[in-house]
């Protein structure tokens, strides 16, 4: 910590250290102090200008500052901003036409943050199962996978077996089962162990644990099974949708349509928060007025955002741009990888990807590497302690992307015994 102390400036300093004494110590930042993006740039309080590798967790594939969104954003802001559901508004109507539209349900139910998305998302389930698939009330259960991600609600974390974002936070929520990701057998295996399974809520690749892709099949047929035994499957696309693994949705891989999809994060295109629940009536209809909702969720803002970060995915045609670079980004670490063996392993789909760094997961080295991947003009951060994700915003192109690989090499030997 020192030594990477003594590398920011005063500037840098002074505001780190604000946020250290007067924000709750709930997350340990790469020490950069940004204040402005644009694209798949960010440049720092001195000025220094960086390629984003994180893109706020898959929020910014539109690039940072997109102007339409932000256009699109600043319009609605000036006419209104926040009527609540107690009235209509006339933007909601069309996004909701608009969002069913482009990914193929009969609805949407609209909410802020992913975590709500997913709670939500839990709710629809269980009321589907005791409404519609006839489960006694109370007994649902949902069934979840072991190094999940899906937020940090208390229901939410009930299922997670990562301890730091357990620990000294129960008495947890029940009803939900555990099962090796990636795994069919133990997914029939747990479908067939009671008839009270209401949903699977999984990830198509899991992004906390590091970036796993299961592996080719496992989403198909987990639909497959999930449908012969009348369950729903609940897709959480919050990271892995909206174009980053190289198709809108990273269900598509597989030709899979869940039956309740979760998104959020780039559905905004980072500049506001957004996220949302589809379903086909026969599962959204179980939701009736007063059963749910939010103050902010569906609001003009989010609506008119939403619309013109979902429209620049199109025009952009950013699927077929993370499709076409990850290929040249995978290969480019691939080949790294051989002349370096600080990197053991380079996996991903699309523009979402990650290295394994060759070190345990208490080592410090990623966090180094990461620090020098900064110094060097590329931000990105560690996960799981050995593993670097490397996920740009969708709009980089073939020449950044060689760029960044040369960035990564450089820094990478700086490391090399
Ligand atoms: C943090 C990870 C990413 C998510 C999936 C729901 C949510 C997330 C699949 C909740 C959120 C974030 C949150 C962020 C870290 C981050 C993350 F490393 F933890 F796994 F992106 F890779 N479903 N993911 O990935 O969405 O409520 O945050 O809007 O700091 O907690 P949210």
């Amino acid at each position: 910590m020192e030594q990477t102390k003594q590398i920011l400036s005063s500037k840098s300093e002074a505001l780190v250290e604000k946020e250290n004494k007067y924000g709750a110590h709930n997350y340990h930042p790469l020490p950069v102090v940004l204040d402005r993006g644009e694209g798949v740039y960010v440049w720092d309080v001195d000025g220094k200008k960086y390629y984003d590798f994180l893109s706020a967790y898959s929020a910014v594939n539109q690039g940072h500052c997109h102007p339409k969104i932000v256009g699109a954003m600043v319009d609605q802001a000036q006419k209104l901003t926040l009527t609540s559901r107690a009235f209509y508004n006339d933007k909601l109507g069309n996004y909701e036409e608009y969002v069913t539209n482009y990914f193929g349900f009969d609805k949407v139910l609209p909410m802020n943050t992913g975590a709500e998305a997913v709670e939500t998302a839990l709710k629809l389930c269980r009321k589907w199962a005791y409404e519609v698939k006839g489960i006694h009330e109370n007994l649902a259960q949902i069934i979840v996978c072991e190094n999940n991600f899906h937020g940090r609600t208390t229901t939410i974390i009930s299922f997670s077996n990562d301890e730091s974002a357990r620990k000294s936070f129960g008495p947890f929520t029940e009803g939900f089962i555990k099962i090796e990701y990636d795994n069919l057998e133990a997914l029939e295996k747990a479908l067939e162990s009671s008839k009270n399974i209401a949903g699977f809520l999984v990830e198509p690749i899991q992004g906390e644990a590091g970036v796993y892709v299961p592996s080719e099949g496992f989403l198909a047929k987990a639909k497959a099974l999930c449908e012969k035994h009348n369950v729903l499957f609940i897709a959480d696309e919050v990271q892995t949708g909206i174009a980053r693994t190289g198709k809108l949705l990273a269900v598509h891989h597989e030709n899979v349509q869940p039956d309740i999809l979760i998104l959020g994060k780039a559905i905004s295109g980072g500049v506001y928060p957004v996220s949302a629940v589809l379903a086909n009536n026969e599962i959204m209809n179980v939701i009736k007025p007063g059963q749910h909702g939010s103050t902010f969720g569906g609001n003009p803002v989010a609506a008119a955002v939403a619309i013109a970060a979902l429209e620049v995915v199109k025009e952009e045609k950013l699927a077929e741009n993370s499709e076409r670079l990850g290929i040249i980004l995978r290969k480019g670490l691939n080949e790294i990888a051989e002349r370096n063996n600080l990197i053991t392993l380079v996996r991903g789909k699309g523009l979402l990807n990650a290295i394994v760094i060759n070190s345990d997961e208490e080592s410090d080295l990623a966090w180094e590497i990461c620090l020098k991947f900064r110094d060097n003009g590329l931000l990105a951060k560690p996960t799981h302690g050995n593993k670097i994700r490397l996920a740009p915003p969708l709009v980089i192109t073939e020449d950044q992307i060689k760029e960044c690989l040369a960035i990564i090499e450089k820094s990478l030997n700086h490391f090399r015994s």
